[in-house]
């Protein structure tokens, strides 16, 4: 099998999180009361689709995936989540920001080392107070604010990849 050297390919990709305050009445009736947020982080193509509020997701990235893996913070259960298929994501509840591992890991014998990078999972809309102070609103303010977003556009970069995997990824 060959390499084609000087050959560079990549795909891009978003990463990043979604997050929500739970509403109060639903938080009291819950196993957790400590869960102030509901988020979402995920890994997706970083192409949207049209007139969708989505972030990114449109085109198919699992041809080449194998797996993802997002390593949570240690005071969840089962901190290392592995998701062998789209959508690459995990939802959870809790009420603290920390930084989440992301893993990817490619198809078998494409040749390509797995690549690991952070997010900082968001749950607070920062707002600026009048003296310039950076400030973490109270939930009901950031309740009425709605959903806060943190994506990062990235590519994968593919250098002097095999050959057979050149042709898959130009393939599609
Ligand atoms: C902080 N350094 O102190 C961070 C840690 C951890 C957040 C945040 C856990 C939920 C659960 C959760 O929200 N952890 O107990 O299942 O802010």
């Amino acid at each position: 099998r060959v390499r084609v050297r000087g050959v560079t390919i990549h795909r891009p990709i978003i990463y990043g999180n979604t997050a929500e305050v739970i509403p109060l009445e639903e938080r009291q009736s819950s196993s957790n009361t400590a869960h102030t947020h509901r988020w979402t982080v995920a890994v997706r193509s970083a192409v949207s689709a049209p007139d969708s509020d989505i972030v990114g997701g449109a085109d198919d990235i699992s041809y080449f995936i194998k797996r993802v893996s997002f390593k949570l913070h240690d005071t969840y259960p089962n901190p290392n989540r592995n998701i062998d298929k789209p959508p690459y994501e995990v939802t959870e509840t809790g009420w603290g920001e920390f930084e989440i591992q992301i893993r990817i890991v490619f198809i078998s014998d494409c040749g390509e080392k797995p690549i690991t990078f952070y997010h900082h999972l968001k749950l607070h809309p920062w707002t600026v107070d009048g003296s310039g102070e950076a400030e973490n609103p109270p939930p009901e303010v950031a309740l009425k604010a709605g959903p806060v977003h943190s994506w990062q556009y990235d590519e994968i970069v593919f250098n002097d990849p095999f050959q057979s995997f050149l042709n898959l990824l130009t393939a599609h």
